[in-house]
């Protein structure tokens, strides 16, 4: 049986169907591009796009969209729309959309569903799914489906508004396939609701943190996804600065303030490094976008001084993993310039000495993971401009890149950090070079992570995007090899991995494709890749890890 038979009594209606209706008020919300695969199930939304102004990128499975719209999103700061059908496309999209979910990123999954007689009864139709929106809630901020045509414009907009107030998250409608169909009526685009007011008291907590953090010893600012996505790294340095307090960021707070800067210690911490040290002199604590997870902080064992001053738009996080002395719900932006331009007018009490936090930053750069093959990461650096946006798959490099690979800008260092899905990177970085245009966008994989999403490389020359991917190639699961080497006893299992060539693939697909040997090799081949608006793949064999 064909989809084709199944629906061929269905035809699009004239005037404003609900699924141009959808369309339609995706652009009122601002939305400039879709990533998706379609359907018969979404013909309809697809007919729509003809006449609009979005962008679409066709993807190769569901899950390089969802990466793809999450790569645009947290390169940009602008939402993208992953578009799915029912059934395996939303199964298919739920994987990444739970990575977009723990790193905050602004997705918007459009689907389609069965007919509205026939929702979640499992009747033998095509692509049936038991309760599709069980799946997609397990993900999503907010989830919803719209069983009246004139509800959708409406519902897109509370979705967008959702998805975009507060702490930004993945958000999910479907639109069951004889709604797409039917006239919506006459309509126009939904106003979007006006963001939330101000807390009360505000003043006087932003008071009582500029008071604190003034009369402190020995200050400690830690920056977390939150500080990048706001863009608060001026009023931070101003901040730093004033009190010379050092900057210590999670992986997702890389590139929150330049990683340059003499005060900026990085995501350098792990426990009883030299970091660990300044840390724990730390009279109070400044955490600024930060949930201070269980895997940042390795298992709350990051030190949390007697003050402990958090600032995160979203209040749940305000308070997970620990209580504030002084908790300030809002945009890290806002907030942190108003307390900067008063810490800024103060004295200060700080004792820090410019030689010290210098010391421990290089002390523990000296031992951190990976400084062995950190020859491997300036290469990179060296070729990829300053503003250039990478993507890290979940790979031993990238683990080493957490630590020791300088990042200046922020939203240019994109890492599946909390789901820690394999398959990220590739997918990610198509979309970050689809909203980035000129900027220069890399793509950094290990040879087993590539292999979740390598199918994606055809969208990336379908679409002739200049996209250096990276191949770091020793034919293992390091990072799970790694693991049974040091608590299994050497026991492995599982993960030897026999690979294709990489280099005759990129033949396939008609790309150029390298091998490279030296940091030297790597550097010039990414320069090249970066000059062609085709994907380049550079394979690098290097020595296992274990
Ligand atoms: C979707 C998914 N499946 C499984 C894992 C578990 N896992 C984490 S790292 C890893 C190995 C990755 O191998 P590779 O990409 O070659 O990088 P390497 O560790 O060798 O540097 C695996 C299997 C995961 N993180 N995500
Ligand atoms: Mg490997």
């Amino acid at each position: 049986m064909t989809e084709t038979l199944i629906v061929s009594n269905r035809t699009a209606t004239a005037g404003s169907t609900a699924a141009k209706a959808a369309i339609d008020q995706l652009e009122a919300c601002g939305i400039t591009t879709v990533f998706g695969i379609p359907g018969v199930h979404t013909l309809a939304l697809y007919d729509a796009l003809h006449d609009s102004n979005l962008t679409h990128i066709l993807a190769r499975h569901e899950q390089g969209a969802g990466f793809m719209a999450d790569g645009f999103a947290r390169s940009t700061g602008q939402p993208a729309v992953a578009l799915v059908i029912t059934g395996p496309g939303v199964t298919n999209v739920a994987t990444p959309i739970g990575q977009a979910y723990t790193d905050s990123s602004p997705v918007f999954v459009l689907s389609s569903n069965v007919e509205r007689d026939h929702l979640d009864a499992m009747r033998g139709n095509l692509h049936d799914l038991k309760d599709q929106r069980s799946v997609m809630r397990a993900v999503t901020k907010w989830n919803d489906r719209a069983l009246e045509p004139a509800d959708v414009p409406q519902l897109i907009a509370t979705a967008y508004t959702e998805m975009m107030r507060g702490r930004q998250l993945p958000v999910h409608l479907e639109i069951p396939i004889d709604v797409l169909d039917e006239p919506v009526g006459d309509f126009s685009s939904v106003p979007l609701a006006p963001s939330e007011s101000s807390p009360v008291d505000l003043a006087k907590r932003i008071a009582s943190a500029v008071e604190a953090l003034t009369s402190a010893e020995r200050p400690l600012i830690y920056c977390g996804g939150g500080a990048t996505s706001s863009a608060a790294g001026t009023s931070i340095l101003s901040i730093a600065e004033q009190l010379g307090a050092p900057i210590v960021t999670s992986i997702q707070g890389k590139g929150s303030v330049p990683d340059e800067h003499p005060l900026v210690c990085a995501a350098l911490w792990t426990q009883g490094n030299p970091i660990d040290d300044l840390a724990k002199k730390a009279d109070l604590l400044l955490v600024l976008g930060s949930k201070l997870g269980v895997q940042a902080t390795e298992g709350l064992k990051f030190p949390i001084p007697d003050t402990l001053i958090r600032i995160d738009i979203d209040a749940d996080e305000l308070t997970r993993n620990a209580t504030p002395t002084i908790g300030i719900v809002g945009d890290a932006a806002t907030v942190v310039a108003q307390i900067a331009s008063d810490v800024v007018a103060r004295p200060t009490l700080s004792r820090w000495s410019v030689d010290e936090i210098e010391d421990a930053r290089n002390l523990a750069r000296q031992s951190a993971f990976g400084i062995d093959r950190v020859a491997w990461l300036e290469a990179i650096r060296a070729a990829v401009p300053d503003d250039g946006c990478i993507a890290w798959d979940m790979t031993m490099m990238s683990y080493a890149a957490g630590y020791l690979f300088p990042v200046y800008h922020p939203r240019t260092f994109l890492f599946p950090s909390g789901f820690g899905t394999l398959g990220f990177a590739l997918p990610a970085a198509i979309g970050a070079k689809v909203g980035l245009g000129d900027r220069a966008v890399a793509a950094v994989v290990g040879d087993g992570g590539y292999q979740f999403t390598m199918q994606e490389l055809a969208t990336a020359v379908q679409f002739r995007l200049g996209i250096p991917v990276i191949i770091f190639n020793d034919s293992t699961y390091s990072a799970v090899k790694a693991e049974q080497h040091s608590s299994r006893d050497k026991r492995y299992s599982a993960v030897d991995l026999v690979n294709p060539d990489y280099v005759k693939l990129a033949a396939a697909y008609g790309v150029p494709g390298v091998r490279v040997t030296s940091p030297e090799a790597l550097q010039t081949a990414i320069s090249d890749a970066l000059n062609r608006d085709l994907p380049t793949l550079i394979d690098v064999p290097i020595d296992g890890w274990v």
